[in-house]
């Protein structure tokens, strides 16, 4: 049976549109790349985390945190840079799933990192998909509650000094 990793179809459900070249090199450069893309990672994970579990597939080269281009902070996803290819599959095959700061991580083949690919392209500034997102981390949400009930209970409230305007 052909391995998984061998078979241009299966290797990866992204295509970046902006790889530059056409979709029969996009895949040829994902059956040989040495690095992987991590997603749905908590805005929380440092790298010194990612590096802890990563390094369980093998010696790591380079993580570069995946940034909110807007506040500069991280925004759920890393790329991380392995020396070797056999590493890299065993990451996608093994830490694919696995659960990071309470979060399933997705570990995908990556075309390469290249300098600007570490920013959100979403227009909030964060990657494009949490955009569409409807699950928040339970710390997001309770700050955000805190939030409305502060401003609720706030004198006058922000709503009267909307009105004052
Ligand atoms: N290897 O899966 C990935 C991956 N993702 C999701 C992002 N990157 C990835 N790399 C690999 N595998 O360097 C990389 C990007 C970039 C960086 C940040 O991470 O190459 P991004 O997530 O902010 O932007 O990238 P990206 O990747 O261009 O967005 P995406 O998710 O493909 O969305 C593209 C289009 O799909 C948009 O037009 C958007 O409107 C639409 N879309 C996305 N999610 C949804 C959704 N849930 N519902 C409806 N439409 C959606």
């Amino acid at each position: 049976m052909a391995s998984l990793f061998k078979d241009p179809n299966k290797i990866s459900a992204y295509r970046d549109k902006r790889f530059p070249g056409n979709q029969e090199e996009f895949e040829q450069t994902l059956l040989k790349s040495t690095t992987v893309y991590v997603g749905n990672m908590s805005f929380y994970t440092t790298e010194e985390q990612a590096y802890e579990l990563f390094s369980r597939a093998g010696e790591i080269k380079k993580i570069t945190m995946g940034l909110d281009k807007n506040t500069k902070t991280p925004c759920g996803f890393c790329f991380v840079m392995y020396y070797s290819r056999e590493d890299t599959e065993d990451a996608v095959k093994y830490i694919s799933g696995t659960i990071l700061d309470d979060r399933p991580i997705r570990v995908d083949f990556d075309w390469g990192f290249q300098e600007g690919r570490q920013w959100g392209r979403g227009r909030s500034g964060g990657q494009v998909r949490d955009e569409y997102r409807t699950d928040y981390d339970p710390d997001i949400l309770s700050n955000l509650l805190v939030y409305v009930v502060l401003n609720l209970s706030y004198e006058g409230g922000y709503g009267k000094l909307v009105q004052k305007e």
